[in-house]
Order: C-alpha cells, then sequence, then structure tokens
C-alpha cells in the first residue's frame, strides 16, 4: 500500500501516532462490537475499560472504524462515545468498507474490517471477544465470516474467547486449518466456546505463555509463512455460563431466525441479542469479562512481540 496516498484516507489518534514513532507496542480492537454487538451504555464503558487495560499493561489501544468516511487507528473519547450511541453506523465487512470510504459514511469494524485496517497501519495484535465464523447449515446458506478469509491473508495475530457455538466451531476450525491458520490455544488443550471454556473439539496447540505465543507469530511471518494467527483464550473460570442454559438459549436464537427469515449481516447481531434476552443480560456480563481478558493477554502478547 501506498503510504502518501493512505494519507488521503487514514487518521492516527495522537496517542496511537506517538506510540507508532516511538516504536512501542500497539493493540487494534474493532468497534462493531460497540455499535452493533452490546447495548448502550455498557458498550462504551466496556470499550473504555478495555484501553485501559491495554494500556496498564505496557501497550496502547488503537480501536478502529470508520467516521465520516475516514479510517480511524485510535478513537477519541467523543468518537468512541459516538460509535457507542449512534444509530447511523454500518456494519462494516471487506464488502462495504469502499462503499462507507467513498460515501463519507460510519462504519463499524467488524474483525474482518479491523484486520484490513490493521493491515493498512502495521498493526500486528488485535483483541477481540470473538471471531466470526462458519455459521451452522452453512452448506444451504454459504453463511462464512469474512473473518476467516481476512485471517488467512494478513499477518496480524488475533486472541479471542473461541467462536460462539451460535457458529458450527468443528467446521470452523476445519476452514482454518484449509486456509492455513494456526489456532494456539492459550493455556488451554481444547477450542473454548465463548461463553463456556470448552467446546468439545480438541486443538493442536496448546501455549503456556504470552511469549510463547508471541515467539511463534514472530517465527511464522519470519519464515514467510504469511497470514494470521488465532489465540483462543477461553473465558475466566469465574464468569463462565452455565453450559446447558447458553446451549438453550442459542438453540431458541437459531430457530426464532430461521422462522423471521433473518440472513446475512443481520444474522449476528439478531442471534446475539436473542441470547442476551434469553439470559437475562448474563449473556452479555460474561461477554464484557471475556473481552477484557483477552485485552490482558492481547497486550501481553504485543509487549512481547516488540522485545
Ligand atoms: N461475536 C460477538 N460479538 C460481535 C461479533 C461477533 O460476540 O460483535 C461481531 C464481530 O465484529 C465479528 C462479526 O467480526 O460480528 C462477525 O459477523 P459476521 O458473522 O456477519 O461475519
Ligand atoms: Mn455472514
Amino acid at each position: 500500500m501506498n503510504k502518501e496516498v493512505l494519507k488521503k484516507y487514514v487518521d492516527y489518534s495522537d496517542e496511537v501516532k506517538k506510540a507508532m514513532e516511538e516504536g512501542r507496542p500497539i493493540v487494534a480492537l474493532e468497534s462493531t462490537i460497540i455499535s452493533h454487538g452490546m447495548p448502550y451504555p455498557m458498550n462504551l464503558e466496556t470499550a473504555k475499560a478495555v484501553e485501559e487495560i491495554i494500556r496498564k499493561e505496557g501497550a496502547t489501544p488503537a480501536t478502529t472504524a470508520i467516521i465520516n468516511g475516514r479510517i480511524k487507528v485510535g478513537l477519541s473519547e467523543e468518537e468512541l462515545k459516538f460509535m457507542a450511541t449512534s444509530k447511523d453506523i454500518i456494519k462494516c465487512s471487506r464488502r462495504d468498507y469502499p462503499y462507507i470510504v467513498a460515501n463519507k459514511l460510519n462504519g463499524g469494524t467488524t474483525v474482518a474490517s479491523t484486520i484490513i485496517t490493521c493491515a493498512i497501519a502495521g498493526i500486528k495484535v488485535f483483541v477481540t471477544g470473538g471471531i466470526g465464523g462458519v455459521h451452522r447449515g452453512a452448506e444451504k446458506t454459504f453463511d462464512i465470516s469474512r473473518d476467516l478469509q481476512e485471517l488467512a491473508n494478513n499477518e496480524v495475530l488475533v486472541v479471542c474467547a473461541g467462536a460462539k457455538s451460535i457458529l458450527d466451531i468443528g467446521l470452523t476450525l476445519e476452514y482454518l486449518e484449509t486456509f492455513g491458520v494456526p489456532v494456539l490455544g492459550m493455556r488451554t488443550e481444547e477450542m473454548p466456546a465463548f461463553f463456556t471454556r470448552r467446546s468439545g473439539f480438541k486443538l493442536d496447540y496448546e501455549v503456556k505463555s504470552e511469549e510463547e505465543a508471541a515467539n511463534i507469530a514472530s517465527t511464522k511471518w519470519e519464515l514467510g509463512l504469511n497470514g494470521g494467527i488465532v489465540v483462543a483464550n477461553p473465558i475466566p473460570e469465574e464468569s463462565q455460563m452455565d453450559e446447558d442454559k447458553i446451549n438453550t438459549a442459542i438453540k431458541e436464537a437459531l430457530v426464532e431466525a430461521e422462522e423471521k427469515g433473518i440472513h446475512g449481516k443481520e444474522t449476528t447481531p439478531f442471534l446475539l441479542q436473542k441470547v442476551l434476552e434469553a439470559t437475562e443480560g448474563k449473556s452479555l456480563e460474561a461477554n464484557i469479562a471475556l473481552v477484557k481478558h483477552n485485552a490482558e493477554v492481547g497486550a501481553k502478547i504485543a509487549v512481547a512481540m516488540n522485545k
């Protein structure tokens, strides 16, 4: 990408600009979780808390978004509030990105489009809650999140709490394997299922520390094995949800989505909202806890990678 051309499109926050100049570790964050993933005011409080955790660990947070067509790397407090409250924000994946930029609109960046922004800005570590994946029934709907292809194609390490069981976790792992994306369990042998620590799917590799994950990523890229890495970091024990309860809520949400003909980009936000209602907000508490935990791990990885 041509640096001069990019200046036309990209704004860095002062904090991120400074960290880049000084060669300090930076951690990217998405904004669809703010605009579409959580209700106000918990979305804003969580976004701020997550940034603070990253600072405390010695890294600089760079929440990404598109605001008035400007590609943002790092948001001011005012911009965070805008992302948390405005109804005028489009859920932005790769195919939405040029339309939103060209027409000076606002985009909440998903995992897919945050990875695109990371590639533009040269950021190697990105923290989120859960990645998108292969949806249940994808053999009929073809619904496979763009997140997986961006992971396959870009040099970025994404810390997440696994994939939600609104998805087909087994097929998601198969897809990542086909496209050469390593999935490292952070102090776990099993792929976590977002709200719960276990999914029943064993991972090939467990890492015991953030340093180990950082070293594997650096090695991959030095070898020219380009593309991303997933670090799957299970939700803390004490914040885990009851497996039966969450699975019942998910099953009901899937049935309702089918009845209502929900499809495409509406699917994930719809399912999340239904699960939230069915669990009387418990799923939101779990979501917040796991994102914070991911921020801590991601910042530690970014710090280790920078050494
Ligand atoms: N999972 C969550 N909360 C979210 C998302 C996923 O628990 O907000 C968002 C992320 O931004 C992810 C996107 O990248 O949903 C995936 O959407 P889709 O399945 O339409 O690709
Ligand atoms: Mn989809």
